[in-house]
């Protein structure tokens, strides 16, 4: 682990993608996007950790982690905890290691519940409605940091 490692944290029922929704959220699964991810990390010299859990501590713990190793920079899609979520937006407050707001969607076309986001008003920027693509771009956006 070093600054070049990326830690890519995904958040409730993200490990759901590709076997449901399709049409909202795409046919890719996660393994699929992180097989992206590392193909492109290792282009740009850098080394992805990617995550999943359903639980809003274990998200915490990780962006804690990412300091605490010295991580380069996190990409953050918290899945409905970026709506709900002040202890994220706190967490992402508490470190200096920049994170990246993610989205496959883009929340502000959906319902009104998913127009504020916790996470956005502490990151250093925000990456959505790409689908998969918004992972890869916002690595791009990390390597330029
Ligand atoms: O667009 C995104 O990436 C979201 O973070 C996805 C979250 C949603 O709550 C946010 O508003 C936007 C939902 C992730 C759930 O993913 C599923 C995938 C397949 C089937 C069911 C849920």
């Amino acid at each position: 682990m070093s600054d070049k490692t990326i830690f890519v944290l995904n958040g409730p029922n993200l490990n759901l993608l590709g076997l449901r929704e399709p049409e909202i959220y795409g046919s890719q699964t996660l393994d699929d996007i992180a097989g992206m991810l590392e193909d492109h990390a290792q282009t740009l010299g850098l080394d992805i950790d990617m995550r999943q859990s359903n639980h809003e501590g274990h998200l915490v713990d990780w962006l804690h982690e990412a300091q605490a190793v010295g991580a380069k920079a996190v990409l953050l899609n918290a899945g409905a905890y970026t709506h709900t979520s002040v202890a994220l937006h706190d967490a992402i407050k508490g470190i200096r290691t920049p994170v990246i707001e993610v989205h496959l969607s883009n929340p502000h076309t959906r319902e009104a519940f998913r127009h504020k986001s916790y996470v956005g008003m502490a990151a250093k920027g925000t990456i959505a409605g790409f689908g998969a693509r918004s992972y890869i771009l916002a690595l791009d956006a990390a390597a330029a940091l």
